[in-house]
Protein backbone atom coordinates (compact mmCIF):
# COMPACT_ATOMS: atom_id res chain seq x y z
CA UNK A 1 0.00 0.00 0.00
CA UNK A 2 1.57 3.43 -0.95
CA UNK A 3 0.45 6.45 -2.22
CA UNK A 4 2.11 9.89 -4.17
CA UNK A 5 2.29 11.04 -0.74
CA UNK A 6 3.12 8.62 2.48
CA UNK A 7 6.19 6.46 2.29
CA UNK A 8 5.28 2.97 2.65
CA UNK A 9 6.97 0.43 5.53
CA UNK A 10 6.48 -1.76 8.09
CA UNK A 11 6.51 -1.28 11.80
CA UNK A 12 9.57 -3.35 13.26
CA UNK A 13 9.44 -5.07 16.49
CA UNK A 14 11.64 -2.25 18.33
CA UNK A 15 9.77 0.42 17.05
CA UNK A 16 6.39 -1.40 18.41
CA UNK A 17 8.36 -1.32 22.01
CA UNK A 18 9.24 1.86 21.92
CA UNK A 19 5.96 2.99 21.18
CA UNK A 20 4.48 0.76 24.11
CA UNK A 21 7.48 1.81 26.11
CA UNK A 22 8.05 5.76 25.60
CA UNK A 23 4.76 6.53 24.16
CA UNK A 24 6.22 7.59 20.91
CA UNK A 25 8.44 6.35 17.90
CA UNK A 26 10.12 9.15 15.15
CA UNK A 27 10.94 7.65 11.67
CA UNK A 28 12.98 9.57 9.39
CA UNK A 29 10.45 9.76 6.48
CA UNK A 30 6.41 9.11 6.69
CA UNK A 31 5.87 12.01 3.71
CA UNK A 32 8.36 11.96 0.62
CA UNK A 33 10.00 14.80 0.66
CA UNK A 34 9.15 16.03 -2.68
CA UNK A 35 5.45 16.58 -1.52
CA UNK A 36 6.59 18.71 1.15
CA UNK A 37 6.62 21.79 -0.48
CA UNK A 38 3.24 21.59 -1.95
CA UNK A 39 1.55 20.81 1.30
CA UNK A 40 3.18 24.36 2.91
CA UNK A 41 2.09 26.59 0.01
CA UNK A 42 -1.46 25.97 1.32
CA UNK A 43 -0.84 27.61 4.86
CA UNK A 44 -0.38 31.61 3.44
CA UNK A 45 -3.64 31.56 2.01
CA UNK A 46 -5.42 29.36 4.87
CA UNK A 47 -4.19 31.03 7.68
CA UNK A 48 -5.69 34.19 5.91
CA UNK A 49 -8.76 33.08 5.64
CA UNK A 50 -9.00 31.71 2.01
CA UNK A 51 -10.88 28.27 1.92
CA UNK A 52 -10.40 26.33 -1.23
CA UNK A 53 -13.38 24.37 -1.07
CA UNK A 54 -15.76 27.00 0.98
CA UNK A 55 -15.94 25.36 4.03
CA UNK A 56 -14.53 26.68 7.56
CA UNK A 57 -12.09 24.87 9.37
CA UNK A 58 -13.34 23.53 12.88
CA UNK A 59 -10.90 25.99 14.89
CA UNK A 60 -9.02 28.94 13.62
CA UNK A 61 -7.54 31.09 16.41
CA UNK A 62 -4.97 32.93 14.30
CA UNK A 63 -5.64 34.79 10.91
CA UNK A 64 -3.18 36.81 9.73
CA UNK A 65 -2.94 38.43 5.53
CA UNK A 66 -1.50 36.21 3.23
CA UNK A 67 2.84 37.89 2.59
CA UNK A 68 2.68 38.71 6.69
CA UNK A 69 5.72 36.44 7.97
CA UNK A 70 5.21 37.96 11.82
CA UNK A 71 6.29 35.52 14.96
CA UNK A 72 2.89 34.60 15.96
CA UNK A 73 2.74 30.90 15.99
CA UNK A 74 -0.58 29.65 13.98
CA UNK A 75 -2.41 26.95 14.86
CA UNK A 76 -5.78 25.71 12.20
CA UNK A 77 -8.01 22.34 13.45
CA UNK A 78 -9.43 20.64 10.39
CA UNK A 79 -7.97 22.65 7.47
CA UNK A 80 -8.80 19.18 5.27
CA UNK A 81 -12.59 20.70 5.00
CA UNK A 82 -11.21 23.57 3.90
CA UNK A 83 -8.20 22.49 1.15
CA UNK A 84 -8.25 19.65 -1.31
CA UNK A 85 -4.29 19.66 -1.06
CA UNK A 86 -4.21 19.45 3.04
CA UNK A 87 -7.42 17.02 2.66
CA UNK A 88 -4.80 14.42 0.42
CA UNK A 89 -2.84 14.04 3.37
CA UNK A 90 -5.24 13.68 6.34
CA UNK A 91 -7.54 10.97 4.31
CA UNK A 92 -4.31 9.25 2.75
CA UNK A 93 -5.04 5.27 3.29
CA UNK A 94 -0.66 5.60 4.03
CA UNK A 95 -1.40 7.67 7.59
CA UNK A 96 -4.29 5.30 8.55
CA UNK A 97 -2.25 2.14 7.78
CA UNK A 98 0.94 3.42 10.17
CA UNK A 99 -1.32 4.43 12.69
CA UNK A 100 -3.72 1.61 12.93
CA UNK A 101 -0.57 -0.97 12.68
CA UNK A 102 1.08 0.61 14.99
CA UNK A 103 -1.51 0.28 17.89
CA UNK A 104 -3.02 -3.03 16.77
CA UNK A 105 -6.22 -1.26 15.32
CA UNK A 106 -8.50 -3.14 12.66
CA UNK A 107 -8.45 0.28 10.82
CA UNK A 108 -8.04 4.33 11.50
CA UNK A 109 -10.96 6.86 11.89
CA UNK A 110 -9.88 10.63 11.66
CA UNK A 111 -10.67 12.27 14.65
CA UNK A 112 -9.14 15.68 13.46
CA UNK A 113 -6.29 16.70 11.50
CA UNK A 114 -4.30 20.37 12.67
CA UNK A 115 -1.14 22.34 10.23
CA UNK A 116 1.22 24.58 12.60
CA UNK A 117 2.93 27.11 11.39
CA UNK A 118 5.97 28.81 13.54
CA UNK A 119 7.80 31.34 11.95
CA UNK A 120 11.10 32.62 13.21
CA UNK A 121 10.69 34.16 16.58
CA UNK A 122 7.27 32.91 17.14
CA UNK A 123 6.38 31.51 20.46
CA UNK A 124 6.07 27.94 22.15
CA UNK A 125 2.72 26.16 22.30
CA UNK A 126 1.56 24.81 25.72
CA UNK A 127 2.41 21.07 26.46
CA UNK A 128 -1.04 18.98 26.46
CA UNK A 129 -1.95 15.46 26.27
CA UNK A 130 -4.61 15.63 22.93
CA UNK A 131 -6.99 13.01 24.78
CA UNK A 132 -7.56 14.78 27.57
CA UNK A 133 -9.88 16.84 25.04
CA UNK A 134 -11.25 13.95 23.47
CA UNK A 135 -13.04 12.25 26.38
CA UNK A 136 -16.11 12.87 24.37
CA UNK A 137 -15.13 9.75 22.27
CA UNK A 138 -15.97 5.88 23.32
CA UNK A 139 -13.89 4.54 23.54
CA UNK A 140 -10.68 7.68 24.01
CA UNK A 141 -7.92 5.68 22.17
CA UNK A 142 -6.17 8.30 20.01
CA UNK A 143 -3.10 7.81 18.06
CA UNK A 144 -1.72 11.06 16.05
CA UNK A 145 0.91 11.18 13.25
CA UNK A 146 2.51 14.61 13.14
CA UNK A 147 5.06 15.27 10.04
CA UNK A 148 7.23 17.96 9.58
CA UNK A 149 7.36 20.19 6.29
CA UNK A 150 10.89 21.60 7.24
CA UNK A 151 13.63 19.86 8.56
CA UNK A 152 13.38 20.33 12.49
CA UNK A 153 15.64 21.15 15.36
CA UNK A 154 15.05 21.77 19.04
CA UNK A 155 16.41 25.50 18.79
CA UNK A 156 14.01 25.81 15.48
CA UNK A 157 10.74 24.78 18.24
CA UNK A 158 10.14 21.57 16.70
CA UNK A 159 7.67 18.94 18.59
CA UNK A 160 8.53 17.55 22.06
CA UNK A 161 7.34 14.91 24.33
CA UNK A 162 7.64 14.02 27.46
CA UNK A 163 8.75 10.18 27.55
CA UNK A 164 6.90 7.56 28.73
CA UNK A 165 4.13 10.06 30.00
CA UNK A 166 1.51 8.26 28.95
CA UNK A 167 1.92 5.74 31.77
CA UNK A 168 1.53 9.17 34.05
CA UNK A 169 -2.15 9.60 36.03
CA UNK A 170 -4.34 10.81 33.28
CA UNK A 171 -6.78 14.02 32.95
CA UNK A 172 -10.19 13.16 34.97
CA UNK A 173 -13.20 14.07 32.90
CA UNK A 174 -13.68 17.02 35.95
CA UNK A 175 -10.55 17.94 34.74
CA UNK A 176 -11.47 18.53 31.17
CA UNK A 177 -14.95 20.13 31.58
CA UNK A 178 -13.21 22.33 34.10
CA UNK A 179 -10.70 22.88 30.62
CA UNK A 180 -12.99 23.72 28.46
CA UNK A 181 -15.27 26.01 30.86
CA UNK A 182 -12.04 27.76 31.50
CA UNK A 183 -11.31 27.95 28.27
CA UNK A 184 -7.80 26.80 28.90
CA UNK A 185 -6.69 27.78 25.15
CA UNK A 186 -5.96 30.77 26.85
CA UNK A 187 -2.37 30.80 26.65
CA UNK A 188 -2.30 27.77 24.27
CA UNK A 189 -0.47 29.59 21.87
CA UNK A 190 1.65 32.21 23.57
CA UNK A 191 2.48 30.71 26.94
CA UNK A 192 4.81 32.36 29.72
CA UNK A 193 5.86 28.71 30.12
CA UNK A 194 4.86 26.22 27.88
CA UNK A 195 6.14 23.30 30.21
CA UNK A 196 3.62 24.50 33.55
CA UNK A 197 1.50 21.72 32.98
CA UNK A 198 3.18 18.67 31.87
CA UNK A 199 5.80 20.09 34.90
CA UNK A 200 2.61 19.52 37.06
CA UNK A 201 1.65 16.39 35.68
CA UNK A 202 5.40 15.03 36.11
CA UNK A 203 5.16 16.13 40.11
CA UNK A 204 2.11 14.41 40.66
CA UNK A 205 3.50 11.21 38.95
CA UNK A 206 7.00 11.55 41.27
CA UNK A 207 8.72 11.50 38.03
CA UNK A 208 11.42 13.83 36.19
CA UNK A 209 10.75 14.22 33.26
CA UNK A 210 12.85 13.93 29.76
CA UNK A 211 11.95 15.95 27.01
CA UNK A 212 12.65 14.41 23.77
CA UNK A 213 12.86 17.16 20.85
CA UNK A 214 11.71 14.98 17.07
CA UNK A 215 15.02 16.47 15.04
CA UNK A 216 13.98 15.06 11.59
CA UNK A 217 14.32 15.99 7.43
CA UNK A 218 11.32 17.30 6.13
CA UNK A 219 9.44 14.82 5.80
CA UNK A 220 10.06 12.99 9.11
CA UNK A 221 7.83 12.79 12.09
CA UNK A 222 6.31 10.42 14.64
CA UNK A 223 3.71 8.86 15.72
CA UNK A 224 2.67 9.31 19.43
CA UNK A 225 0.01 8.03 21.87
CA UNK A 226 -3.16 10.47 22.90
CA UNK A 227 -1.95 10.71 26.66
CA UNK A 228 1.52 11.29 25.94
CA UNK A 229 2.39 15.04 27.00
CA UNK A 230 3.99 16.95 23.98
CA UNK A 231 4.13 20.47 22.69
CA UNK A 232 6.65 22.75 21.00
CA UNK A 233 8.83 25.58 22.11
CA UNK A 234 10.05 28.90 20.83
CA UNK A 235 11.22 29.12 16.91
CA UNK A 236 14.60 29.98 17.97
CA UNK A 237 15.81 29.81 14.55
CA UNK A 238 15.82 32.10 11.15
CA UNK A 239 14.10 28.78 9.74
CA UNK A 240 9.95 28.66 9.48
CA UNK A 241 8.77 25.83 10.97
CA UNK A 242 5.53 24.09 9.36
CA UNK A 243 3.98 21.07 10.25
CA UNK A 244 0.79 18.99 9.68
CA UNK A 245 -0.95 16.04 11.80
CA UNK A 246 -3.64 13.61 11.97
CA UNK A 247 -5.20 12.57 15.13
CA UNK A 248 -6.66 8.93 14.75
CA UNK A 249 -9.17 6.98 16.46
CA UNK A 250 -10.34 3.12 16.56
CA UNK A 251 -12.99 3.01 13.63
CA UNK A 252 -15.99 1.34 15.98
CA UNK A 253 -15.48 4.80 18.02
CA UNK A 254 -18.48 6.21 18.64
CA UNK A 255 -19.63 9.51 20.42
CA UNK A 256 -19.89 9.13 24.35
CA UNK A 257 -23.71 9.64 25.34
CA UNK A 258 -22.69 11.59 28.51
CA UNK A 259 -19.71 13.72 27.95
CA UNK A 260 -19.85 17.24 26.01
CA UNK A 261 -17.97 16.89 22.75
CA UNK A 262 -17.26 20.68 22.41
CA UNK A 263 -17.18 21.80 18.79
CA UNK A 264 -17.32 18.11 17.31
CA UNK A 265 -21.07 18.05 18.97
CA UNK A 266 -22.08 20.08 15.44
CA UNK A 267 -21.55 16.95 14.31
CA UNK A 268 -23.75 14.17 15.91
CA UNK A 269 -27.08 13.18 15.08
CA UNK A 270 -30.47 13.73 17.22
CA UNK A 271 -30.76 10.42 19.69
CA UNK A 272 -27.78 8.67 18.35
CA UNK A 273 -23.97 7.96 18.79
CA UNK A 274 -22.52 6.95 16.15
CA UNK A 275 -19.82 9.07 14.06
CA UNK A 276 -20.98 9.75 10.70
CA UNK A 277 -18.17 9.50 7.99
CA UNK A 278 -18.52 12.37 6.63
CA UNK A 279 -17.07 14.14 9.25
CA UNK A 280 -15.36 11.25 11.03
CA UNK A 281 -14.01 9.66 8.16
CA UNK A 282 -12.38 5.03 8.16
CA UNK A 283 -9.26 6.16 6.16
CA UNK A 284 -7.76 2.83 6.25
CA UNK A 285 -8.98 -0.62 7.16
CA UNK A 286 -7.49 -3.94 7.27
CA UNK A 287 -10.42 -5.91 5.73
CA UNK A 288 -10.02 -2.72 2.82
CA UNK A 289 -13.12 -0.39 3.78
CA UNK A 290 -12.06 3.50 3.22
CA UNK A 291 -15.43 5.78 3.43
CA UNK A 292 -16.29 6.01 -0.07
CA UNK A 293 -15.99 9.34 -2.10
CA UNK A 294 -12.75 11.01 -0.57
CA UNK A 295 -10.80 10.11 -3.40
CA UNK A 296 -13.04 11.80 -5.40
CA UNK A 297 -12.89 14.88 -2.84
CA UNK A 298 -9.53 15.09 -2.41
CA UNK A 299 -9.31 14.94 -6.51
CA UNK A 300 -11.48 17.90 -7.03
CA UNK A 301 -8.91 20.37 -6.31
CA UNK A 302 -5.35 21.04 -6.33
CA UNK A 303 -5.28 17.86 -4.00
CA UNK A 304 -5.14 15.54 -7.53
CA UNK A 305 -1.28 16.35 -7.84
CA UNK A 306 -1.32 14.12 -4.39
CA UNK A 307 -3.94 11.34 -5.34
CA UNK A 308 -1.49 8.90 -6.64
O1 LIG B 1 3.31 21.03 15.90
C1 LIG B 1 3.18 21.31 17.11
O2 LIG B 1 3.93 22.10 17.69
C2 LIG B 1 2.11 20.70 17.95
C3 LIG B 1 1.37 19.62 17.26
C4 LIG B 1 0.28 19.09 18.07
O3 LIG B 1 0.19 19.27 19.26
C5 LIG B 1 -0.74 18.28 17.44
O4 LIG B 1 -0.84 18.26 16.20
O5 LIG B 1 -1.50 17.68 18.22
Amino acid sequence: MSSAMVVDFEWSDAQRARYDEDGFVIVERIVDPACTGILKARYGGLFAGHFETGTNPDNFPVRVAEGDLSPVTRWMTNPWRSDYTIAGFALDAGIGRHIARLNGWPGTRLLQNNIHWKPPGAPALSMHQDTSYHLWCAPADLSSCWVALEDTSAEGGTLLFARGSHKWPRTTLEDYQARIEAKNLEGFLDPSDFKTYVMEAAAFAGVEPEFVPVEVPAGGGAVFQGWVWHGSDANRSDRHRYSISSHGIRPETRFAPDVPANVFGRYKRFNDTAMDEAYFPIVWSEDGYRTPGMDDYVAEGSGARLAG
